[in-house]
């Protein structure tokens, strides 16, 4: 009995299919097919040597080769924007969720707020007025509730129990981050004008941080009014702040007074000390 898992027999290199009789029409042809393909697949692969010679001899623009670049350019920088982050922070049980958060950082915190007379604006992308949002307005979105790690690059990191609204919800229903007016609907298919990058100011100027738009869209990046199912404590950024437990603590700016979109990277509050304008971990 021959085994079940025997290879089949398959055409030679040179044409000689073995299951056919030599000199039969039938093996005449198959021969013939397969030089065709030999010669098919050479010239193909000839192709792409020049053709991907050709790419890399091209001025480069940015670091990338000028027809890349145009593609990038084309895609609205889609490609490293986007795409890059697909994972997700670690989550743990709300139990393991410490019940005193320490504070830390009080840059652009230090004027009084009102918070009653409290309005975070948004400059949209595509220019034109400034739009006012209240806090309703961010707790009319989905409720999202998550435990995650705060890491501060000083070395310590807490778990955290945090309630708030996605940016993406926000970026969904309000269509302000792309220049045709396209909301974020899709996240693995955004509108391809969307901004790359997002700046969040504290309403006295003092702290601010650059985002690039996948880390804004991603869907644990939050608008954050709550820490253990309370309202954020003015030390915590009241009465919004943003969380984005992929970066370290100084991306997660406290009291968010103004959100712009931008085609290069935004000034950052920690990048301009010295420190990872990412800051990712
Ligand atoms: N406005 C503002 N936000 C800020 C900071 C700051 O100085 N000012 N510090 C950051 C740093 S370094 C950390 S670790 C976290 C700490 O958040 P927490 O005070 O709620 O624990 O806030 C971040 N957000
Ligand atoms: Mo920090």
């Amino acid at each position: 009995m021959q085994p079940d898992n025997q290879i089949p027999p398959h055409p030679s290199p040179d044409g000689q299919d073995l299951t056919l009789p030599p000199g039969s029409p039938q093996q005449q042809e198959a021969a013939r097919r397969t030089r065709r393909s030999f010669i098919v697949g050479g010239l193909a692969a000839l192709g792409g040597v020049l053709g991907w010679r050709y790419l890399l001899q091209r001025p480069y623009a940015d670091g990338t080769p000028q027809p890349f670049r145009r593609v990038l350019d084309a895609n609205g920088r889609l490609s490293s924007a986007y795409f890059r982050e697909t994972r997700l922070a670690r989550e743990f049980p709300k139990s393991q969720a410490v019940k005193q958060v320490r504070t830390n950082g009080s840059a652009g915190l230090e004027s009084e707020i009102d918070l009653a007379a409290w309005r975070m604006v948004v400059q949209p992308y595509r220019g034109g007025k400034a739009q006012e949002f209240t806090l309703a307005d961010i707790k009319a979105l989905p409720r999202v509730e998550m435990t995650t790690e705060l890491k501060c690059i000083e070395g310590w990191s807490i778990v955290v129990n945090w309630a708030g609204a996605r940016f993406a919800d926000f970026l969904a229903k309000y269509p302000l981050a792309s220049r045709s007016g396209q909301p974020v609907k899709d996240i693995a298919n955004p509108p391809s004008d969307l901004a790359p990058y997002v700046s969040v100011v504290t309403p006295d100027e003092e702290y601010y941080v650059g985002l690039d738009m996948h880390s804004v869209i991603h869907p644990q990046t939050l608008l954050c009014y709550e820490i253990n199912n309370q309202p954020l404590s003015i030390a915590h950024g009241a009465p919004l702040r943003l969380v984005t437990p992929l970066k370290y603590g100084i991306k997660h700016l406290k009291r968010i007074g103004t959100i712009s979109f931008a085609d290069e990277r935004p000034a950052d509050y920690w990048a301009e000390q010295g420190y990872d304008w990412d800051s990712g971990h």
